[in-house]
């Protein structure tokens, strides 16, 4: 008969979930505490081409977190291994479902609901984003069944990565590319503290996948990075020509595309393999929307204009991910 178990919190069950634990919870924000309405006149001011890829820019993201809290999370929590590691699993899925609340809390600000009802059908038929869902969803409906092997778990976590770390990027490029000018710089408070997010789900998720992966023989890990590859590929030719339909119309396709190049490599790095992709130069805006310092050691507090809380909020870099190597070698 099966014996079920309460969490306890007590022993904690490796090295890094305890701190994963603490990190999510110190970076815990709500939309509506920020402030959107302070960019109407910013909104007013652009182009119509860039309101429109801006609307599609969100409304893409706002598919992939529906997407990662109502199926990805929920299905992987069920087959990791650790009850205290479910629960940080358990904690992400909740900032998912706020995630995809808050590109509406930017949309039901700035624009009609016409136009809001137009882009949710956009983002419900647009081929590409689309195939985005389908593909990683069919990793995450392995999950699905009785028996589940090793292989469909750890296929189930590239997925994850490769939504969180990889896919993400064309739409967050847009949002940090006019903050970075002065624009719709409240929206992108939100959009910010998303990313922010991303990023310790996309390490976290990459380090249970690389401990599966460790236990996998010499063989079947060739087989299974050629499939994360095959997948990747397929992935990043579907993201170009999403890339080609968001942004050509407003001429930033090119430099959304090395961005997107820059973040496949480090889903990559999440995932404990090396970068593929020749990146030259992510646009400095854009990677300064993201870097910039403070004394508050809050690399997001530049434009930081409504959330007093985040002050208090210390911010992972990837240097901090360091431990990731540490723990690598421990095991
Ligand atoms: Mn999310
Ligand atoms: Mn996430």
């Amino acid at each position: 008969m099966k014996q079920f178990k309460a969490v306890n919190w007590n022993t904690p069950e490796n090295d890094y979930v305890e701190m994963f634990w603490e990190q999510n919870l110190k970076q815990f924000w709500i939309d509506t505490e920020y402030i959107p309405s302070k960019d109407i006149d910013s909104w007013k001011s652009l182009s119509p081409e860039l309101r429109e890829a801006y609307k599609k820019a969100l409304g893409g993201l706002t598919l992939l977190d529906t997407l990662q809290s109502h199926t990805g999370m929920p299905k992987v929590i069920d087959h990791i291994e650790g009850l205290q590691n479910k629960s940080v699993l358990s904690y992400m899925c909740m900032m998912e479902a706020i995630h995809a609340k808050s590109y509406s809390t930017i949309f039901t600000t700035v624009a009609s609901t016409t136009e809001i009802d137009a882009i949710f059908e956009w983002a419900s038929t647009n081929e590409q984003l689309q195939f985005k869902a389908k593909t990683i969803d069919s990793y995450y409906r392995k999950l699905d069944k009785e028996n589940v092997s090793k292989e469909e778990i750890y296929m189930a976590l590239v997925a994850s990565v490769m939504l969180e770390t990889f896919l993400f990027y064309s739409g967050f490029f847009l949002p940090l590319w006019l903050a970075g000018q002065g624009q719709m710089v409240a929206s992108c408070d939100i959009i910010k503290k998303i990313i922010a997010d991303e990023s310790i789900h996309g390490v976290f998720v990459g380090l249970l996948a690389q401990e599966i992966f460790n236990t996998f023989s010499e063989k079947k890990k060739e087989k299974l990075k050629a499939e994360l590859f095959i997948l990747m590929d397929m992935l990043y030719e579907n993201e170009m020509k999403y890339t080609d339909h968001v942004y050509s119309d407003v001429g930033l396709g090119s430099e959304v595309k090395e961005y997107i190049r820059y973040n496949g490599n480090k889903a990559l790095m999440n995932l404990g393999f090396e970068p593929r992709y020749e990146v030259s130069e992510v646009n400095p805006i854009v990677l300064n929307g993201l870097n910039v310092e403070t004394t508050q050691h809050d690399f997001f507090s530049k434009k930081s204009t409504n959330y007093e809380k985040t002050l208090e909020v210390v911010h992972l870099h990837d240097e901090d991910f360091d431990m990731k190597k540490e723990l690598e070698m421990e095991i």
